[in-house]
């Protein structure tokens, strides 16, 4: 009975350290930041956090790629990708990704690849300040310096992702409403995936173990088998 209590009570401390962080991926018209943003751009999470990007702007075409600093509109070698979301108005619910921390000790940076816009002249989204990052404090760079250089971005990299990144992973493309419509991603990449087989969402990653990943599961079991020698110990 004690031992039961001590696993129930340890698992619940394990769940309740995991944070779900929120992100709005594109704004509404007429909205602060206007539609071409990422609400919060700037994120600090831990191992086994999830991002929850939510496609809430409409309407909207957007997308989640990973970048780098240094090349703030190009695709990240190996890097994330959610595919693009496009979201008409009036939707019943909202398309949403699920990306897990599985590095925490770098900054992850990202970007919006769509090139379409409502601007004249038609300018891409990434151009227009549509970025983000994820641990900035782990590493030596400015935010600023990132947008300025996505604004001066000559060219906005399209190529296709896959949902395995570097120090962040989903386990599938994002969920879609009816009404809503994914262009591109893994899922229809075929070839340039990086290697990573799209799953549906909430099944763990098919192939591919991402990097880091290993660390958060070693730590949990680490809390499980803690506990249970734990409990042993109390119910003797
Ligand atoms: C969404 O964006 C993608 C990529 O630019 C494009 O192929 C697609 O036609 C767009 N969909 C809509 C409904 O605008
Ligand atoms: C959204 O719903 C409102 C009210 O039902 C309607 O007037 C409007 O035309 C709809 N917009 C779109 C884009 O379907
Ligand atoms: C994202 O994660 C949250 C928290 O675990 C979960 O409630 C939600 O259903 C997930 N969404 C998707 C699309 O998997
Ligand atoms: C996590 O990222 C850092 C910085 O990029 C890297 O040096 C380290 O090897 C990574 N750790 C794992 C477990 O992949
Ligand atoms: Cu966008």
């Amino acid at each position: 009975m004690r031992f039961l209590s001590f696993a129930v009570l340890a698992t619940f401390a394990m769940v309740s350290a995991q944070k779900v962080i929120p992100v709005q991926v594109g704004g509404n018209p007429g909205s602060p930041g206007g539609v071409t943003v990422f609400s919060p751009s700037q994120i600090s999470a831990n191992n086994n956090d999830i991002i929850s990007f939510q496609f809430s702007g409409v309407p909207g075409n957007h997308s989640v790629t990973q970048s780098s600093f240094l090349n703030p509109c190009e695709p990240l070698d190996k890097g994330f990708d959610s595919g693009w979301v496009s979201v008409p108005q009036n939707l019943s619910s909202v398309p949403e990704w699920n990306v897990t921390i599985t590095n925490d000790t770098a900054p992850i940076w990202f970007y919006c690849k769509q090139l379409l816009s409502k601007t004249d002249p038609v300018k891409p989204h990434c151009n227009l300040g549509m970025v983000g990052v994820i641990n900035i404090e782990k590493g030596q760079k400015s935010f600023s310096d990132f947008l300025a250089s996505a604004s001066a971005a000559p060219t906005v990299g399209q190529a296709e992702g896959a949902f395995v990144g570097v120090g962040a992973s989903a386990t599938g493309a994002p969920s879609l409403p009816s009404g809503a419509a994914y262009f591109g991603g893994s899922a229809a990449a075929g070839d340039s995936g990086n290697g990573a087989t799209p799953t549906s969402p909430g099944a763990p990653p098919a192939s591919s173990t991402p990097a880091g990943s290993g660390f958060a599961n070693k730590a949990s079991s680490g809390v499980v088998l803690l506990a249970t020698l734990f409990g042993i110990v109390v119910a003797m």
